[in-house]
């Protein structure tokens, strides 16, 4: 058959041909995500190709924004419909034309494998090629974790696949996963590659066929266990990246056919555990989570070319840098010299040492550092498409430099509030423009911490909604849009975390007894040593403003502890050191301070310590739902995850309560509440009816 025009082989593979190269096309928008029909398709082109005498050579394309990103993980959990990925992969190694893989955007997962199993791969300027299945709980599950290490070597390839983090198509080229890059028109550069090939009459061994790369961890298999050691430093209580390590030594052991059936078994074990789950949830919870619910379809984000932060502290240095290291000029503002000094000198110094510890070159830092002005008066947001406020959390503060900004600020521009509790209605009102009013809430340190919370204000307009979350994800965040509520969705939860956390000193615990049980549990740290971290001042400012008192903590406060900052507060901190010590002076006071209240202390079980800090959050992100101000519960998950160290295999406290079973979580509360006396603990109504009728908080984001 003779195909001069591009012919559909189904409808998400082509096939054309140019001369006697035939073009194979996959057109799966928006990711060409590996779904049955592709992977049909595929075998069906790669088999004719083969076999038509007409052709001398194979070049695989992707139509769209990117080569192929991967398996499709809506399909995982489904029965697996053939062919599966490995056999159309084996089919196209098997094949002795040359055959090459146009690479544009990103290569990822089983779009890289199905690469690996062209003989040839070139790549767009642009392009970046990834393992990144660890990130989901899983491993490469089509041979990728055998023809990887084959390619470029098992000391590379297992960086790649246990961090999943992707390679630059120049990398990749210099570690020899591509064979060029091309500038220009990719899919003619590729086809003028595979004519050279075939002019040329150059042939290659399969990937599976190589091993000159893994001699020398052949010989030296040893080296390979210090490497894996290094890897797994940072994967504490993670299934998949030993199992990433297992599969690539297999690359050094084991025969090809039989390593292959190992990795799929073990690839099979991975998606069915509640590790990969949770992962999988969270991957498509953060992108929901950026889709505010109501906004008419054709809203369009306005371009932000240019931004100006309000504040030149911790905080507004942070997001200054966010803007710096996207490419979007910014000017920092604040109101004295020394405080702007300050803040510049701290920015230009933040990126200088990530320079000098190798993560980025000198001429980068300085690029970044040149994007970043300062002025000393609020008229120089006069230019700004985004301004943002990130000045001391205080409503009269914020709402007179509203007012201000309102007479300078163009008409057009967003203006943000980086407040992390206050009214940002109260604070809108203050301008003549509220539409164009919205919170940006960053997490400390805010160059950072990914979660960015986007608060939508009662007269938020929806382009200016869209613009804050646009921008967000220009920068790297995560965001997460969230109504009007005292501390919205992350703060409101976290509040409730630590009344129960004071509750279990009172009551007999210690605080290495509380941290532990969340360390223990994946959370990197526990509330009190994450408060010492913070300062306890931050803490007991905002109680005296809400009028509460919070025993242990404000009495640390009271004696000047306010934690690493001083040296002391709840734990000890030796000269230079950030490793908390337990401190018996803190024990003395938590025994007294239960003795004066009259509290009978009792041993607490770190599972109970657990279901104690837990279940309220839960109890909270329940009532956050009720009122709305979090539209899904994946949108909690992921505000957890990604701005409080919720770790992420775990899924976010909504997903954890689900698989806890919500009727446990209901009857645990009622325990506490009655135990306590404090009826808040008691379940919220949207709580108690899930579990009545036996449903989940996953059962809400399926209708
Ligand atoms: C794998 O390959 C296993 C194999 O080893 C073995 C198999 C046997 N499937 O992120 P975006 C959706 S595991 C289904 O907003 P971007 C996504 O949900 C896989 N859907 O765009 C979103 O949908 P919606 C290994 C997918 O430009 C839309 O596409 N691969 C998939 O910011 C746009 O996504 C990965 O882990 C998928 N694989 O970023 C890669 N990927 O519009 C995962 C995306 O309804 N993907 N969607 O919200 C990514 O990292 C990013 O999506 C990517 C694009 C960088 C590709």
């Amino acid at each position: 058959m003779n195909i001069d025009v591009e012919d559909g082989v189904n409808d998400f593979v082509k096939q054309r041909r140019d001369g006697s190269v035939a073009v194979i096309v996959v057109d799966n928008p928006p990711v060409n995500a590996l779904r049955h029909e592709v992977r049909a398709g595929l075998l069906e082109a790669f088999s004719a190709a083969r076999d038509d005498a007409a052709v001398s050579a194979i070049v695989l394309t992707c139509a769209g924004r990117t080569f192929v990103a991967g398996a499709d993980i809506t399909e995982f959990g489904k029965p697996p419909k053939p062919p599966i990925l490995s056999e159309v992969i084996s089919a196209i190694e098997a094949i002795e034309k040359p055959t090459v893989a146009a690479i544009h955007g990103t290569a990822l997962g089983g779009g890289l494998e199905l690469a690996l199993g062209c003989r040839y791969r070139v790549a767009a300027a642009g392009a970046k090629l990834g393992l990144p299945e660890v990130k989901l709980g899983l491993m490469p599950g089509a041979g990728g974790t055998q023809r990887l290490p084959r390619l470029i070597g098992a000391e590379k390839a297992l960086g790649m696949i246990v961090s999943g983090d992707p390679l630059p198509a120049q990398a990749a080229f210099e570690a020899g996963l591509v064979d060029e890059i091309v500038e220009g028109d990719l899919s003619a550069a590729a086809i003028a590659f595979a004519r050279k090939l075939v002019a040329e009459k150059r042939t290659r061994a399969p990937v599976r066929d190589m091993s000159e790369k893994l001699a020398d961890l052949r010989a030296n298999p040893a080296k390979f266990d210090e490497l894996a050691a290094a890897q797994l430093k940072r994967a504490r209580g993670l299934a998949a990246p030993a199992a990433c390590v297992e599969a690539v030594r297999w690359s050094l052991d084991v025969p090809f056919d039989e390593a292959l059936k190992r990795e799929r078994a073990k690839f099979v074990e991975l998606l069915g555990s509640d590790q990969s789950k949770a992962q999988r949830h969270v991957f498509f919870a953060e992108r929901e989570a950026a889709k505010a619910p109501g906004l008419p379809k054709d809203v369009k984000a306005r371009e932000i070319k240019s931004a100006a932060v309000i504040g030149a502290g911790t905080m507004g240095g942070g997001i200054a840098m966010c803007f710096a290291s996207a490419g979007i000029p910014v000017t920092v503002i604040e109101t004295s010299q020394e405080a702007l000094d300050r803040g510049l000198a701290t920015i230009a110094k933040n990126y200088r040492n990530t320079a000098a510890r190798g993560g980025m070159t000198a001429e980068e830092a300085d690029r970044r550092i040149g994007r970043i002005a300062g002025a000393l008066t609020l008229e120089a947001v006069k230019d700004a498409d985004l301004v943002i406020e990130a000045v001391f959390e205080e409503m009269d503060l914020k709402r007179r430099v509203f007012a201000d900004l309102d007479r300078f600020a163009k008409p057009d521009a967003v203006l943000a509030t980086n407040t992390s509790y206050l009214d940002v209605n109260a604070i809108a009102q203050t301008t003549q423009r509220p539409g164009s009013v919205v919170g940006m809430h960053f997490f400390s340190p805010a160059n950072v911490m990914k979660l960015l919370e986007v608060v939508r204000g009662a007269k938020t307009a929806p382009d200016v909604l869209a613009t804050a979350v646009d921008v967000g994800r220009k920068i790297g965040k995560v965001p997460a849009v969230v109504g009007v509520c005292h501390g919205f969705v992350g703060n409101r939860m976290l509040r409730v975390r630590g009344i129960e956390a004071e509750r279990l000193l009172l009551e007999g615990a210690l605080p290495q007894d509380v941290d532990g049980a969340l360390t223990g549990f994946g959370f990197p740290m526990g509330p009190f040593a994450m408060g010492d971290l913070a300062g306890l001042d931050v803490g007991w400012r905002v109680r005296k403003a809400e009028g509460r008192r919070a025993e242990i903590a404000d009495q640390l406060c009271e004696m000047g502890r306010f934690g690493q900052k001083t040296g002391k507060g709840f734990y000890l901190y030796e000269a230079g050191s950030r490793t908390p010590k337990p401190d018996e002076e803190v024990e003395r006071l938590i025994v007294e301070t239960s003795a004066r209240l009259g509290v009978k202390r009792h041993p607490i079980g770190k599972e109970e310590i657990l279901e104690r800090l837990l279940y309220p959050m839960i109890n909270e992100g329940a009532r956050i739902l009720d009122e709305k101000i979090a539209a899904r519960p994946g949108d909690i998950d992921v505000i957890w995850i990604y701005g409080y160290g919720w770790p992420v295999w775990r899924g976010g406290p909504m997903f954890y309560a689900d698989q806890v079973g919500l009727a446990q979580v209901r009857d645990r509360l009622v325990q506490f509440a009655e135990k306590t006396g404090d009826q808040t603990l008691m379940p919220a109504p949207l709580l108690a009816r899930l579990a009545a009728e036996g449903r989940g908080f996953g059962s809400l984001a399926a209708k």
